[in-house]
């Protein structure tokens, strides 16, 4: 009886505990943050309240993007600095087609589930995909006659054929349907199905009416051998390269960051995780403690990879529309993938998952979507002083990183996606690419037997890696101590020395700097002639006078190798400057357009910084763009060991002096069995 008691105390108070649990934090539920993603249930309501207006049958409606609605930003910061709990009114974006070939942008009221506005988009460009066609498309060419007769007729078993589909890019059609084109891959002898195509073959499949719709087979180049293809360890013989050592990261005061939500505390940082499946992981709210004011300061309201345009250099029938978006076309959000814990992320990172809509509208769970974890970060800073007699002085600081990872696999690429954050108030975005090439497959073996142009590497026998680019345009809305910021460009300049009575000296170097009035004034070729970009905020300064700021520290810039005129850099105009500065709007996320798929190159950076409006302190949006040339090779196959570049976004006379001074290194972690501290 007394256990009995007990026992049904005990389980009163668990009851008790997760109730209040359940009241007070439960992560994927509650928001806590005007801009937390859309979660489980509001995506359910945001599908409820579409198929209300558009109920299926007699309707078919197929949900293409949905999202949330940006609150205004007002809004989000008067509530940030308001301290008040309850975030703005919330509403979703959502992109729909209805009776397969209605584009519908609508906005609803999560609160109301009211339809609060919607249009029809009529312009050229299409939505992203969703996963669900892509899924239908790729099975097509296995059940459509003639490409099975083109699947023997090279001797090749239907089973062991897979099929993968790419977006069709535009080539100057007034007039185009959704369209996706297909290739198909022999999986006979391995996993990796990218360097196997089975080529001759031109697909093209409609996508209102699911069919293929185009089909020619002509030339037949071999498929490339399976042997030396495999990347699966279960599947590759011995001997194995030399064993690495393991390591250890172990804290055992626990991790030194707190996740609410998604708010993120860390250090003298905080932040807000979002997410988007068109985007990915968004970065938001950033600001930074100043131990001098004791308070925490605004750096960055906003920063996210906004579209990453993979343009391929073989001009031939079977290559020339690969020209790809992967953010506006496939979704970087939706072709997130989940992370391996211990691989992916140390053993100490904390996850998140996130929900995204699927092509009916319903919530899907992606686990283990981001990974938060802390890591050496190398020399704070030092300094050893050998120059005053008899004293013996060496000071080092170590510094720990904070990184907030995700991997983005959009078919054959991975991109790993870190955003790293430093005590010193630096933010060091990086990318870091892998996966497999897309490969070509030809009629020879060696270098000697290239009599034409093959537009890439020979990575392998009748193996060629296609010449193309990838260019990752972030937009990085800085709002530094305030929104109102201006974009400043210095440039050195040499200096001739002509009185020679007042130096020895023939030349020197200094600057001279350009706050840009205009969008025209900051748009800017990296590389060239040296220079410093700084987003400063004109309105506040530094005690000895300086105006506050972060400059962009820009890894080796490149640039388009493309006529401008060309179909595909039009539609990728973006990537025409590194740098370009706009005014603060709403609607202008997308560097590509919010319809990219097919479009025109109408809605692009490009086009909207025509209107040349002023920037000069005012709420700015800077873009950057990294762009990697990738000439393959043969390390970069049969898969490809990661590849980075990343740029750094460091505080310039942001702070009064060294923000580090007074951060001590984290003790040492006294290790069982080690003898040595
Ligand atoms: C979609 O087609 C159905 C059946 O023809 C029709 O009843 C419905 O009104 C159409 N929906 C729209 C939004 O046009
Ligand atoms: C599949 O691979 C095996 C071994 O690599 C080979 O013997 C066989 O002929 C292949 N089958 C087809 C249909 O290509
Ligand atoms: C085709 O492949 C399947 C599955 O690998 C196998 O069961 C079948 O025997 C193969 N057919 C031929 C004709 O080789
Ligand atoms: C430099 O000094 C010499 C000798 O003192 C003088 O003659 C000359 O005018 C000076 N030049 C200038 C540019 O001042
Ligand atoms: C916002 O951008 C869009 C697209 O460039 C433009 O049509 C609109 O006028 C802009 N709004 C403001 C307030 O500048
Ligand atoms: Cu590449």
């Amino acid at each position: 009886m007394k256990l009995f008691h007990y026992l049904f105390s005990l389980l009163t108070l668990l009851f008790l505990f997760q109730a209040k649990e359940g009241v007070s934090i439960s992560p994927l539920q509650l928001i806590t943050h005007p801009l937390d993603p859309l979660t489980k249930q509001e995506i359910t309501l945001v599908q409820a309240t579409v198929l209300k207006k558009y109920p299926t049958p007699p309707n078919h409606v197929f949900f293409h993007y949905v999202g949330l609605d940006d609150p205004d930003k007002t809004h989000v910061l008067k509530w940030a600095s308001s301290g008040t709990k309850t975030p703005p009114q919330r509403s979703a974006f959502v992109v729909a087609i209805v009776n397969n070939s209605q584009i519908h942008e609508l906005i609803i009221n999560i609160k109301s589930s009211n339809v609060v506005s919607y249009k029809i988009h009529l312009d050229p460009g299409f939505p992203t995909l969703t996963l669900e066609e892509q899924s239908l498309a790729i099975s097509l060419p296995l059940k459509y006659g003639p490409d099975v007769e083109s699947i023997n007729k090279r001797g090749l078993n239907l089973s062991e054929v897979v099929c993968s589909c790419f977006t069709v890019g535009w080539y100057g059609e007034a007039k185009s349907t959704r369209a996706l084109r297909l290739e198909c891959f022999s999986k006979n002898g391995t996993a990796n199905i990218y360097v196997r195509p089975i080529s001759g073959i031109n697909i093209l499949a409609d996508l209102d009416t699911m069919k293929i719709v185009e089909y020619h087979d002509n030339v037949v180049e071999p498929v490339p051998k399976a042997e030396n293809t495999e990347y699966r360890a279960s599947h590759l013989k011995p001997p194995f390269s030399p064993r690495l050592h393991s390591f250890a990261s172990h804290q055992p005061e626990g991790p030194g960051f707190t996740i609410k939500g998604h708010s993120i505390s860390w250090a003298n940082w905080k932040f807000h995780i979002g997410y988007d499946v068109r985007a990915g992981v968004i970065i938001s709210t950033a600001s930074i403690y100043d131990p001098e004011v004791h308070k925490s300061r605004q750096v960055l309201y906003r920063g996210y990879i906004s579209e990453l345009f993979v343009p391929y250099q073989d001009p031939g029938e079977e290559w020339y529309y690969k020209t790809f978006f992967d953010a506006g076309e496939f979704g970087f959000g939706q072709s997130m993938v989940s992370l391996e814990p211990l691989h992916d992320c140390p053993p100490q990172a904390q996850f998140l998952d996130v929900y995204f809509a699927a092509s009916d509208g319903s919530p899907q769970h992606l686990e283990n979507a981001i990974c938060v974890f802390e890591q050496y970060g190398g020399i704070s800073w030092r300094h050893t002083e050998s120059g005053i007699p008899n004293e013996q002085i060496r000071e080092v600081r170590s510094d720990v990183s904070l990184i907030v990872r995700s991997v983005v696999t959009v078919g054959n690429y991975d991109n790993v996606i870190d955003w790293e954050f430093k005590p010193s108030g630096s933010i060091k975005p990086s990318i870091s690419l892998s996966g497999i090439l897309e490969i070509k497959a030809v009629d020879i073996t060696h270098t000697d037997q290239i009599k034409d142009d093959q537009h890439g590497t020979l990575v392998s026998e009748h193996s060629i890696g296609v010449y193309h680019d990838h260019y990752y345009i972030y937009h990085l809305d800085f709002d530094i101590d305030g929104v109102d910021n201006s974009f400043v460009k210095t440039n050195f300049k040499t200096v001739q020395v002509t009185d020679y009575n007042s130096s020895k000296r023939k030349s020197y170097w200094t600057t001279s700097s350009e706050v840009a009035k205009t969008e025209s004034d900051a748009k800017t070729k990296l590389g060239f002639s040296p220079s410093e970009i700084v987003i400063v905020n004109p309105n506040k300064k530094t005690s000895t006078g300086n105006e506050v700021g972060y400059r962009l520290v820009p890894n080796a810039a490149s640039h388009p190798l493309l006529r401008e005129d060309d179909y595909p850099q039009r539609r990728g105009a973006f990537t025409n400057y590194n740098v370009w500065v706009t005014p603060y709007n709403k609607t202008e996320k997308w560097a590509g357009g919010l319809f990219v798929d097919q479009s025109h190159g109408d809605d692009t950076l490009a086009v909207w910084t025509k209107q040349n409006r002023g920037i000069e302190n005012k709420d700015i949006v800077l873009w950057y763009v990294v762009g990697i040339h990738h000439v393959p090779c043969q390390e970069d196959f049969p898969i490809m060991p990661l590849l980075s570049t990343g740029f750094e976004l460091r505080p310039t006379n942001f702070f009064e002096r060294n923000p580090v001074l007074k951060t001590l290194s984290p003790d040492i972690v006294k290790w069982p069995g080690c003898g040595k501290p």
